[in-house]
């Protein structure tokens, strides 16, 4: 098994399901170090040294250690509802969102929803809109005015890895990239 399932492991223990190896997360998101490595290591590569390497290098910066790391947590992107101290921001003038083509026609009449997780997540930059996507075949990009959204009181947070999140997108500030 790869580092890279290794680290699926705990974005699903971190995010979704810590249940799996038994452990629980506290208010704010953090699960116990020695007990994650514990947990996963009974099906997966896992010392605290290599735990250390995945938090420095993830692509995406998923997770955070607290001061003296003795607790991690992911960063976003959660469906357990947890506080993880989100940084409330005034958005740039616009955001942009990737989703899949199959989902186009439900977001056209209802908005954008979190479905299974606690923010509806978006990016600030169309090539990685595109990329997140991808995830879901053939991609599609909304242009999310998230300006007008913040002038009329919506709420955004951007979390320590740079992902912007808000609660939900009405269908009248969304318009497909062309
Ligand atoms: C879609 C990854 C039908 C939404 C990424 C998305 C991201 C609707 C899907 C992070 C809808 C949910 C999150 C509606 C929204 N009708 N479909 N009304 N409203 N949807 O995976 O945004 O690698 O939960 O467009 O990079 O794709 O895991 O969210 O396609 O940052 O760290 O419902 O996950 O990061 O899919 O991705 P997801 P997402 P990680």
């Amino acid at each position: 098994m790869s580092d890279k399932d290794t680290s699926k492991y705990i974005s699903l223990i971190l995010r979704h399901k810590p249940e799996v190896i038994g452990i629980t997360l506290d208010e704010h998101g953090w699960a116990d170090v020695s007990q994650l490595i514990a947990g996963v290591s009974k099906t997966h590569r896992l010392d605290r040294q290599l735990l250390e390497k995945i938090v420095a290098e993830d692509e995406k910066q998923r997770y955070s250690f607290n001061e003296d790391k003795t607790l991690i947590r992911a960063n976003q992107g959660h469906s357990i509802p947890v506080d993880v101290e989100l940084e409330e921001v005034t958005p740039p003038a616009v955001l942009y969102h990737g989703t899949g083509e199959k989902f186009v026609s439900s977001i056209n009449s209802i908005g954008l929803i979190p479905k299974s997780r606690l923010y509806v997540h978006l990016s600030g930059d169309i090539e990685t809109a595109v990329k997140v996507g991808q995830r879901h075949g053939k991609p599609v990009v909304y242009i999310i005015d998230s300006g007008k959204m913040s002038a009329d009181g919506y709420q955004f947070y951007r979390s320590v890895n740079g992902v912007w999140l808000t609660k939900s997108v009405p269908v009248k500030y969304l318009s497909k990239l062309k």
